[in-house]
């Protein structure tokens, strides 16, 4: 893990902290960066002592969007061979639960990574924004779905046709981010979260994932069908008995890794 020049990575016990460390550009999202971070992703999923990952970035920003330079002189059809947005799907190919602990600008592409992850957790000073509009573009990784699946049509119409941003406060009203917490403990309440993450069961929490996921994509009926496969297949598991059991007996359950 040592070769990475544009990211940070940490352990606490069994979370995982990926930290988006290029602080001269507001961690502004270019290829190399998004490549350590696909990269840094890929590995923490593998490792089996690893629960949840939490994505970070600086105080001032977790992401102030792509690299407006390295986009400027970027040209059609060249974007359309060269898909540079594809590494970004990185984050969705996760199977364990990604936190997204965002303080200051998450803008652009820097809100879309945040929507990607699973749960967002914000600071005080977290100011979310699509400005792509300003540019003379529209949000490409996903923000015109995502926000719109978030805060519903009109306010999301309104950020992505004005640019304008919103606070903590307003993001956590409607329903943007799971909770708002002061900018001092943001990094030690996500990593607490991650870690009561991995005190439970890992299969159940892995379909768990999969399925609110899957809400995002699929027809109700099919959503529900889904659910119902993943919920009888936890029976043939040994976490299953244990959780059972430990509630009968009244104890706490000792569920396996991995
Ligand atoms: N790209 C490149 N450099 C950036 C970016 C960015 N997105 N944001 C900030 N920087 C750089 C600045 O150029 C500046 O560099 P330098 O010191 O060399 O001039 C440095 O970071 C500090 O920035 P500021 O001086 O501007 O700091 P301020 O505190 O005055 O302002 C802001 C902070 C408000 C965040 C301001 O920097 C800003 O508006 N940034 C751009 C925000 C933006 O428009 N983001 C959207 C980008 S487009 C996008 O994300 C499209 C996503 C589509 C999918 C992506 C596919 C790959």
């Amino acid at each position: 893990m040592a070769d990475y020049e544009m990211i940070l990575t940490e352990r606490h016990g069994a979370a995982a902290v990926i930290r988006l460390n290029r602080p001269q550009a507001l961690n502004a999202l270019c290829d190399q960066l998004m490549d350590e971070l696909a990269r840094a992703l890929r590995a923490f999923d593998a490792d089996d002592s690893v629960s949840a990952i939490v994505l970070t970035g600086s105080d001032k920003a977790f992401a102030a969007g792509a690299d407006i330079r390295e986009m400027q002189p970027r040209s059609w059809p060249g974007t359309h061979r060269h898909d540079f947005i594809a590494p970004w799907e990185a984050v969705l190919g996760v199977q364990k639960p990604v936190i997204a602990a965002v303080a200051g600008f998450a803008l652009g592409g820097g809100c879309e990574v945040a929507m990607m992850c699973d749960i967002l957790l914000a600071a005080d000073t977290a100011k979310f924004g699509q400005p792509e509009i300003k540019l003379g573009i529209l949000p490409g990784a996903g923000g015109s779905q995502r926000l719109t699946h978030a805060i519903g049509k009109s306010k999301a119409m309104e950020m992505v046709l004005t640019g304008r941003m919103m606070d903590a406060a307003e993001a956590e009203r409607c329903g943007l981010v799971a909770r708002v917490v002061p900018a001092a403990e943001l990094m030690d309440q996500a990593v607490a979260l991650a870690q009561k993450i991995g005190e439970l069961s890992a299969p159940a929490v892995a379909m768990a994932k999969e399925a609110v996921n899957a809400s995002f994509e699929l027809p109700l009926r099919e959503g529900v069908r889904l659910e119902r496969r993943l919920f009888l297949s936890l029976f043939g598991t040994e976490d299953q008995k244990e959780g059972m059991a430990a509630f009968n007996e009244k104890r706490k359950p000792l569920f396996r890794r991995g």
